[in-house]
């Protein structure tokens, strides 16, 4: 910027482009997009050309707020959220940007006078699925939040070329297909090269006389140039606009130019290809992290251009860094961000040459951790071998910061050897490793778990000795979803009803939704709520033909499981209700005239190396096939599993459920987000005391959720007295004959072999005890039977659910995360 603005033209001095105030001036925009960008007439343009010149054109709107926030940010130097997280399921952005601008009229009238259908425009949208289910789609609502409640925030995470699969069947098989979501451009980013990190891996360190103070370095092997992609997170129609920052790998030319000089051009490529796998693709895993070298690399890559990005371009000059605290603080969204622990450490001794303990205080309050998970499996741990090679410095650091931990705990607990080995931040067996989850909660300002009885249990079991250790670390912060992306936009009927009867202002106060408590016993309001949900019902019936060429039948109950596929989760448990009722009618035990007519629906991805995971899909399928052509059904029980359930197909199935499966084996499931939206949008849960169900019953209360099976006392309980389901085959006869009829080759033509290790696994593991809770959830779905007969009733207690689940609003937890943790104030 020259000096003195004087001399400028005044439009320089400008904000650019300011809202439209009419249709006119939004085809203008748009016209002038179509051309000047995509370089086509309308009459030539693609349905791919007027969707991006559309973006653009909301994009442009946008823009003078983003870049005013950007630079009012930095010059308020206020304390401001950094969210790490490795994973960002954003879902479409259009309609989520249109909204927050408040351009939806405008836009579909603008588009109408060219001839032009929003919706075909918006269908048009290849959604960024830059993570794996809840705790990438967290991170999503998060941020929208944080924008929405004006708190000065940035997200960090991955630019991956190619998000979560797509998933087809295949013979009722899933098979995973690349998402290549760039492919026809994607108009929402900015890269910024001029703003690239270089990021260091391998080598060695070594120790250096630094004017008579010793000091160690790192002398890495090799690097990569971290690319900065910015992307706009507006408020909702508050004016604010933040910045979501994906890192994507770049080979440097230097490395490319030692290798070049020694002649090797094939070499040469290699190794770029090499650098640019890092960001490259996401991993499919959603539990099970694999200790795969190239994902300790995105996850250092990522948080080291992260922490640079900040320290370079955020702080004042001449910023001390003992102030840092007052300055930023670095949310860890699960382990995959952790070794940004380390790699700070690195920076402010060896390079910013802070003492030991001085950086260790500073660290200690500029980090906090979220844990999403309950299973010992997914806790991430990386072999020391393997983090020694890559990262060779930061290695050492883990160490020197475990042996003062380890200090402090013999001071504290006495020479309890085997509590200091169970305390340690180094596993020792089955091999030399850093535990990642340890060694957040020893950094860590705070902790939090993500529901109460998930927090509650991360202190009594999995952290236990951490909670003895550092009384007041650890808090609990419930999850919530975004009210804007999940009803206004999801269930734009419900939306307008609400409105209607309670006003406007309740999306970004979702408490509010008690407001139409009273209107539960309206039986106007009744109806016209029950209008709504059959409206979302047709309108899924519509996409579902359209998309898998799918019907579902008038009058019938939808009942809906979608989420990943985990054992924990127990679609099985789902299936074999299905077979329970197709069994009882086949055998003539039940009248067909007595089954509810009910739609089951299933969305689930399976981590590609599941194999468990990927034969249950397949028997869902299976079932499905079978039951939905048997006549004597008489149409009345339905099975549709339509593939690759994303955020899109979220959107519309969520607002058309009935029922909403939450059946997870209690203290499990860590929350549970798909929760709290369904019941928002109207649905009934049939669900266990696990995660944030237990909050949703109790806001909802007992007479609005369907409760079964053991709790997770119980749960501990039967597991040490040893847990045999043999002998909960043995003694229910509804589930020997389901479990036979699978088992006998009913869904797999006859061959007995298919389903074998499904119905092996149950008889003889069944280590998330499916069996044990058959029988009470077979009778809670028979209450929902005779439930669902009194549709006024029912309707009734939906309109509860939305009601008293206000309080599973994003902004709610975003409120406690600042109370609690961050301590971040909005900026107004
Ligand atoms: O996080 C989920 C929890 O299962 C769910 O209960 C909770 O509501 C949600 C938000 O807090 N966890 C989850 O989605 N985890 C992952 O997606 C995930 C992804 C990758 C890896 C592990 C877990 N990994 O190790 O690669």
């Amino acid at each position: 910027m020259p000096e003195s603005h004087s001399s400028l033209h005044p439009l320089a001095l400008a904000p650019v482009i300011a809202p439209p105030s009419t249709a006119d001036e939004f085809v203008e925009r748009f016209l002038h997009n179509l051309n000047f960008d995509r370089g086509v007439a309308l009459s030539a343009s693609s349905a791919n050309d007027r969707y991006l010149a559309l973006a653009h054109t909301v994009r442009d709107y946008l823009m003078a707020r983003w870049l005013e926030d950007v630079r009012h940010q930095k010059e308020v130097q206020a304390k401001g959220v950094c969210y790490l997280s490795a994973e960002y399921l954003l879902g479409r952005q259009l309609d989520n940007n249109l909204l927050a601008a408040d351009l939806t009229e405008v836009a579909t009238e603008a588009l109408a006078s060219c001839g032009i259908d929003l919706d075909e425009l918006r269908a048009h949208e290849v959604e960024p699925g830059l993570g794996n289910g809840g705790l990438g789609r967290l991170a999503a609502c998060f941020i929208d939040s944080l924008a929405t409640m004006a708190v000065p925030s940035i997200g960090y995470g991955i630019r991956y070329e190619y998000g979560i699969f797509r998933q087809t069947f295949v013979d009722g098989q899933q098979v995973e297909q690349p998402d290549a979501w760039l492919a026809l451009g994607s108009p929402w980013e900015f890269a910024r090269p001029e703003d690239a990190q270089t990021i260091a891996f391998g080598g060695h360190t070594e120790k250096y006389d630094d004017e008579g103070v010793t000091r160690s370095r790192w002398v890495p092997a090799w690097n990569v140039q971290a690319v900065p992609y910015n992307y706009m997170v507006p408020g909702f129609q508050n004016g604010r606009v933040n910045t979501l920052r994906l890192w994507s790998a770049v080979a440097t030319s230097a490395f490319d130019l030692r290798i070049f000089n020694s002649g090797d051009y094939e070499e040469a490529v290699r190794a770029q290809t090499y650098a640019e796998n890092i960001s490259k693709v996401l991993y499919p895993e959603d539990s099970t992290p694999q200790g795969k070298e190239l994902r300790l690399q995105q996850q250092y890559f990522f948080v080291a251009a992260s922490i640079h990005d900040f320290l370079d371009n955020m702080l004042a000059d001449g910023f001390d860094l003992a102030n840092l605290p007052e300055r930023v603080i670095f949310q860890l969204n699960d382990t995959h961000p952790v070794i940004a622990v380390p790699e700070f450490m690195r920076v402010l001794i060896d390079e910013r040459h802070l003492e030991w303990d001085a950086a260790w205080a500073i660290t200690r309050q500029c980090f906090a951790y979220t844990c999403h998970t309950l299973l010992p499996e997914a806790l991430e741990v990386w072999p020391v071998e393997l983090l020694g090679r890559l990262l060779p410095r930061h290695l050492e650091i883990i160490y020197r910061i475990n042996d003062e931990f380890l200090v402090a705990v013999r001071e504290r607990f006495g020479d309890d050897e085997m509590l200091v080995r169970n305390m340690s931040i180094i596993a020792e067996h089955p091999v030399r490793s850093v535990r990642m989850a340890y060694l957040a909660t020893v950094a860590g300002a705070k902790v939090n778990g993500v529901a109460e009885l998930h927090s509650q249990l991360l202190r009594d079991k999995v952290l236990h000795d951490f909670d003895a250790f550092f009384p007041g670390k650890f808090t609990n912060v419930t999850n919530g979803v975004t009210p804007r992306r999940f009803l206004r936009l999801a269930n734009p009927e419900l939306s307008s009803l609400i409105t209607a009867a309670i006003g406007d202002g309740w999306a970004t106060d979702l408490e509010r939704l008690r407001e139409l408590e009273p209107f539960a016993e309206d039986a106007e309001f009744r109806t016209a709520f029950a209008g709504v949900k059959a409206v979302n019902k047709r309108r899924l019936s519509e996409v579902l033909r359209e998309r898998d060429g799918v019907e579902i039948s008038d009058g019938h109950m939808l009942d809906v499981m979608v989420k990943r596929l985990h054992e924990y989760k127990r679609q099985l448990l789902k299936v074999l209700h299905i077979v329970t009722t197709y069994e009882g009618v086949i055998s003539g035990r039940i009248a067909v005239s007595d089954v509810v007519p009910r739609t089951a629906i299933f969305g689930a991805k399976a981590a590609p190396g599941y194999a468990m995971a990927k034969r249950i899909i397949h028997l869902i399928n299976a079932v499905g096939e079978v039951v939905n052509t048997d006549p004597r059904l008489e149409g009345r029980l339905k099975v549709v599993f339509p593939p690759n359930y994303n955020v899109t197909l979220a959107e519309r199935v969520i607002p058309a459920a009935d029922l909403s499966e939450q059946i997870s084996l209690a203290g499990k499931e860590a929350s549970g987000t798909g929760n709290m939206k369904f019941a928002l949008n109207g649905a009934l849960t049939i669900g266990t005391d696990d995660g944030a169900n237990v909050e949703i019953r109790e806001l909802v209360g007992d007479d609005h959720f369907y409760l079964f099976g053991m709790s997770e006392p119980e749960v501990s309980e039967l597991s040490a007295r040893g847990y045999r389901p043999q002998d909960f085959y043995q003694a229910d006869e509804g589930l020997r004959r389901a479990i036979d009829l699978i088992a006998s080759g009913a869904f797999s033509r006859g061959d007995r072999s298919v389903f074998e290790p499904v119905v092996s696994n149950l008889l003889y593991e069944d280590r998330f005890m499916v069996l044990a809770d058959y029988a009470s959830y077979v009778a809670a779905q028979e209450r929902v039977d005779a439930a669902y007969a009194d549709q006024e009733a029912w309707t009734r207690s939906a309109i509860l659910n939305v009601a008293r689940t206000g309080f599973f609003s994003s902004d709610r937890s975003i409120r406690d995360y600042i109370d609690r943790i961050w301590h971040t104030p909005p900026l107004v």
